[in-house]
């Protein structure tokens, strides 16, 4: 390769072979069972959402079936929806945590 006019003589890489990892979508599902303040504590301690910006996302689960939680890796989304499977079912709450590639 050649140094792009630069004059360092220094070798540039212009396509780089590290590649962007895929994202997924933590995806949290409406239910009749789980209380709507259970879900407003995941999302405030798995997603590192705010009081006010946990209820909404809750609220627009409620209404709508399904919502966003946050958008990850996929190591660390799997992990996210592993903790809050094992949180639900700690309380017996039905609630459906997944995650979808974007
Ligand atoms: N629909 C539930 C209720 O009325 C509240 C709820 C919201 C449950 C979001 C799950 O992902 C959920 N208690």
């Amino acid at each position: 390769q050649d140094d792009h006019g630069t004059g360092t003589g220094v070798a540039t890489r212009t396509r780089p072979k590290t590649k962007k990892p895929s994202m997924y979508k933590v995806l949290m599902l409406n239910d009749d069972y789980t209380p709507m303040e259970f879900v407003v504590h995941v999302l405030e301690r798995f997603f590192n959402k705010d009081r006010e910006e946990a209820t909404e996302i809750m609220l627009h689960v409620h209404q709508r079936g399904v919502g966003i939680c946050g958008v990850y890796t996929y190591e660390v989304a799997e992990t996210k929806v592993t903790l809050v499977m094992d949180l639900a079912r700690q309380h017996q709450h039905p609630l459906q945590c997944t995650l979808e590639r974007e």
